[in-house]
Parts: C-alpha cells; sequence; structure tokens
C-alpha cells in the first residue's frame, strides 16, 4: 500500500480486508478538498483490487469523522458568496456514490463522534459497528444546512420519518447505543472490542460470495422504489445473472460435498 504516516488516508491490507484510516485527528479528521482527493482514489483503488474483498473505514484518534472541515469551505475567507452544491457535487456525491456501488462490503469502525457528512459517510456503508463512547450527530441544522451525503434519502429509510427529522433538526448527539437501538446502526459495541468485532466481521464477509454481497444491496436498495411485483421481477433478473456465475455453482457443489466453498466472483 502507498501510504505515508502523513497521508490523509492511510491505506492498510490484512489478508483480503483494506482498511482506510481516516488521519487528520487534530480535526477529528474532517474532510478537506486534500481528503477527499485521497479518500475516493483509495476506494476506487480498492473497488478496482481483486484481493480486496471486504473494506473498512475508520478514523485515526478520538473521532470517526466530524463532516466536512468548516476552514475549508472558503465560507470564512469569502464571507459566504460560495456555492455549496458545488461542495456536494465535486465532493459528497461522488463519495457516497463510490461506498453505495462497492463490489464488495464496506464497514464503517465509528472509533468516536461522526458528524454532520462525516455520520452520512459512516452510514452509507453496508455495516456500521460503532464503539460505545461513539456518537453520531446531524450537525447540519445548527450552520444553517440540510443533511447531505446522502443523509436526507438514508435517514427516513433507517430510522423512520419521526426520528429522521427530529435528529436532523436537533442536530442532538444520539450516543451509539440509542443508535443500535432505533437500528440507524448494526451494532455498538464496547470500545476496546471495536476493532477485533471490526476485523471477525469483515474477514466473514470476506470470505462471501462478494457480487452477490453488493448484488443484495443493490437489490434491496433499488426495491424501496418499486411495487411488490417489480421486486420480484428485479429478483429474478438478479438471480438469472448470478445463477450462470461461478459462486451460485461452488456454493451448491460445497454444501453437498460438505466443505468450506471458495468464492471468486466480484
Ligand atoms: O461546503 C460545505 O460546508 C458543505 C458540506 C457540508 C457537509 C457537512 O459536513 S456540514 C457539518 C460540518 N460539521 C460540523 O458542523 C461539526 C462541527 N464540529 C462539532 O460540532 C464538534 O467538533 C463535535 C461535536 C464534532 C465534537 O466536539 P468535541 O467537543 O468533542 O471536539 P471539538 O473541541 O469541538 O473539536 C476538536 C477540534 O476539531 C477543534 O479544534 P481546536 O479547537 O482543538 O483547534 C475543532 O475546531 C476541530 N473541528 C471539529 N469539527 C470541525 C473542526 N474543524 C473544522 N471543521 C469541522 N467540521
Amino acid at each position: 500500500m502507498d501510504s505515508t504516516p502523513d497521508s490523509l488516508v492511510l491505506v492498510q491490507q490484512t489478508g483480503a480486508v483494506r482498511t482506510l484510516t481516516l488521519n487528520r485527528p487534530a480535526t477529528l479528521n474532517a474532510f478537506t478538498a486534500a481528503m477527499h482527493a485521497q479518500l475516493l482514489p483509495a476506494l476506487d483503488a480498492a473497488a478496482a483490487d481483486a484481493s480486496v474483498r471486504a473494506v473498512v473505514v475508520t478514523g485515526a484518534g478520538r473521532g470517526f469523522c466530524a463532516g466536512q472541515d468548516l476552514s475549508d469551505t472558503g465560507m470564512v475567507a469569502t464571507g459566504g458568496d460560495i456555492d455549496v452544491g458545488a461542495v456536494i457535487e465535486r465532493h459528497y456525491r461522488p463519495l457516497a456514490t463510490r461506498v453505495r456501488t462497492m463490489p464488495v462490503p464496506v464497514i464503517a469502525a465509528v472509533n468516536g463522534v461522526a458528524a454532520g457528512a462525516g455520520a452520512n459517510f459512516a452510514l452509507c456503508c453496508d455495516f456500521v459497528v460503532a464503539a460505545r463512547s461513539a456518537s453520531f450527530i446531524q450537525a447540519f441544522a445548527k450552520i444553517g444546512l440540510v443533511p447531505d451525503c446522502g443523509g436526507t434519502w438514508l435517514l427516513p429509510r433507517l430510522v423512520g420519518r419521526a426520528r429522521a427529522l427530529g435528529l436532523a433538526m436537533t442536530g442532538d448527539k444520539l450516543p451509539a447505543e440509542e443508535a443500535e437501538r432505533i437500528g440507524l446502526i448494526w451494532k455498538a459495541v464496547d470500545d476496546a472490542a471495536l476493532h477485533e468485532t471490526v476485523a471477525a466481521l469483515a474477514q466473514r464477509l470476506a470470505a462471501m460470495p462478494s457480487r452477490a454481497l453488493a448484488e443484495t444491496r443493490r437489490a434491496l436498495d433499488s426495491a424501496m422504489a418499486m411495487d411488490f411485483g417489480d421486486a420480484i421481477t428485479l429478483e429474478a433478473d438478479t438471480q438469472r445473472a448470478l445463477g450462470r456465475g461461478h459462486d451460485f455453482a461452488e456454493g451448491v457443489a460445497a454444501f453437498f460435498a460438505k466443505r468450506a466453498p471458495q468464492f471468486k466472483d466480484r
């Protein structure tokens, strides 16, 4: 991996699991243009590398990600003459879209506070495992914005309209355990167990049929906007394609041979 200790995104690989660590701990890993310029290519590289079968994103230091770095927007320098929509198009649309179309499962290991676009970056991932001391803050309303990085789409789907509006309008800090209780995230675990829990989950997912997992994400997301019949059509089309792949044949063969399957489709 070609990250250095000074990189804004540290890249590390253990077996088939690629870990990307946001690395601006002094600002709780707030996103800057420079960090985006490393993060998206790092995700693209993981997507393109057949040796990667699961991706973990996490943060260095005591925070996961405090969202957009508010000193990097031009707001302070220009006194407000900036196009925030252009920031979304330049950075957050590609980031959110990349995470949600990765060919392998993506796990957010939320080690500390996740605020603004940092919270929604985590929620874009397939699994969010958070340290018990971590929290989620839809900080946008506090600075006169709406949830972004996919937040308007994700929040009501994850926790329903009432809770989504409550979280987004108040900008209140939601502790990890409460986030698990209301279904915003997969799991809250003891702080000391975070990385071990995530590593075990990532290794488990890495041994599973990547292509089927990515298609599962796509089918579930697509079905949200479909009627029942169209969802079944999508299931048939997806099964038709997967059924012709290596992994289905391997999964069935392994079942009858009573051995562990060796999946490879991506
Ligand atoms: O262009 C656009 O803006 C559009 C895109 C918008 C997407 C967004 O993400 S908007 C939301 C941006 N994020 C926020 O509004 C969150 C701001 N941060 C906070 O509210 C708090 O820092 C936290 C609740 C996240 C954590 O609080 P706490 O008390 O644990 O830490 P702290 O002392 O506030 O922060 C530690 C340092 O990080 C501090 O620097 P200092 O004083 O030690 O030099 C703080 O200024 C810095 N920091 C934290 N968040 C940001 C930040 N610096 C720049 N931008 C940040 N977002």
